[in-house]
């Protein structure tokens, strides 16, 4: 059976391309909101209104387990998620989380998102239960997303943006920054040169694949045979073309 993916658009085939990596043997079907998205802007209870309605779309398509991708829902409607349906559902913010806790050396990390996961402060939770002494610092950065979809990662655009966003993480001294959004992995080189080589950038979404590939293992519904030629399937809620030309470069595959 396949795993089933989701998020409030394209942004979360940056996951989906590391579950694609790290997992090649598994079938995917990803299911793109892009009727909805943003969901970084909108309340609590409508976030997971969305997701659940995601949930039921991919559990109609039988499949073995499911991946939250966007660091919005994964923030607000994951706890509520795995309590409302029998099936292994994983968010992206533990396993960023996890990551982010062993990278710091002077226990200053930063995490950037949307406004809905930065102010949901479930990273921000996240991290301080695992590292009692660390300082958290977390900045919405809501104009990334669209520089992104714009095509505009590596221009003057997205380092001006970057440098009034971080400028506050800078002060702080942080050591390790969370990319806590689907869009921000692909910012990364731009993040880099504004933060400085020697902060640690924390990509959420390759680690959920390694969470993804330890549970899908301990259940025992990891696939062994590598070999295969697995199925991507697609799904969406809006215009499937601006999904196809937009989402191929992120995948750097024909969808
Ligand atoms: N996928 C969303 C996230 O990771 O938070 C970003 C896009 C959005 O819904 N604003």
């Amino acid at each position: 059976r396949p795993i089933g993916v989701f998020d409030s658009g394209i942004g979360g085939l940056t996951v989906l391309k590391e579950i694609m990596e790290q997992l090649p043997g598994e079938d995917i079907i990803y299911f793109g909101d892009t009727a909805r998205i943003p969901y970084g802007t909108r309340s609590r209870e409508t976030v997971i209104k969305y997701s659940f309605q995601c949930i039921k779309f991919l559990l109609s398509k039988d499949i073995k387990a499911i991946v939250v991708a966007c660091n919005t829902a994964s923030a607000i409607a994951l706890q509520e998620a795995t309590k409302a349906f029998d099936i292994p559902i994983i968010g992206v913010i533990e396993p960023g989380a996890n990551a982010s806790v062993l990278a710091t050396r002077n226990n200053k990390i930063g995490v950037i998102g949307t406004s809905g996961t930065i102010n949901s402060e479930a990273y921000q939770t996240k991290i301080r239960q695992l590292n009692k002494s660390s300082e958290v610092i977390g900045i919405p950065c809501p104009l990334f997303v669209q520089i992104v979809e714009e095509g505009w990662a590596d221009t003057d655009v997205a380092k001006l943006a970057a440098e009034k966003y971080l400028m506050e993480l800078k002060e702080h001294n942080v050591d390790t920054l969370v990319l806590g959004c689907t869009h921000y992995p692909i910012l990364r080189y731009t993040l880099s040169k504004v933060m400085g080589e020697d902060v640690t950038l924390v990509n959420p979404a390759f680690e959920t694949a390694k969470a993804v590939k330890d549970i899908l293992k301990e259940k025992d519904l990891l696939r062994n045979d590598v070999n295969r030629k697995p199925s991507y399937q697609f799904y969406v809620s809006d215009d499937p073309e601006k999904f196809r030309r937009i989402g191929g470069n992120i995948l750097r595959k024909e969808i």
